[in-house]
């Protein structure tokens, strides 16, 4: 396993940093974004550390496809996936990207606007 001694998000996987965890897969974790935008508001991340979503398809497509079968499996748990969820990887600071550990943000439980802000 790849992880960084000063990643967040590394820290939560190896139970460093408290989350409240709501699914474990064989390759990543899913925990409640600690500020909420949505009911229903969940980070899935893969236990390797990859920057962003790019990295890591170029690095390892199939982690990239653990992450988006884990984030509708979170969806389905959550009850959000009928009514429609949204599944974001911001990808770079100009894009709102603040934690450098791969993550999806699942967003539900409440009507999205399109485009985002
Ligand atoms: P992004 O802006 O796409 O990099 O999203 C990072 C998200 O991570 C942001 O929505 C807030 C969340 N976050 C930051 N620190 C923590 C933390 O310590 N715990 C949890 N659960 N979420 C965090």
């Amino acid at each position: 396993m790849s992880q960084q001694a000063d990643c967040l998000f590394c820290k939560i996987v190896r139970g460093e940093v408290p989350a409240e965890i709501v699914r474990e897969g064989e390759r990543t974790v899913a925990f409640r974004d600690i500020n909420p935008q949505a009911p229903t508001h969940v980070l899935v991340i893969p236990r390797d550390h990859h920057e962003n979503v790019a990295e890591a398809a170029a690095q390892d497509s199939g982690l990239v496809d653990a992450v988006v079968r884990d984030a509708h499996e979170v969806a389905v748990q959550e009850g959000i996936a009928d009514s429609g969820y949204r599944l974001v990887f911001n990808t770079g600071s100009g894009a709102g990207q603040t934690v450098f550990h791969l993550h999806g943000h699942v967003l539900g439980g409440r009507g999205l606007e399109w485009p985002p802000g």
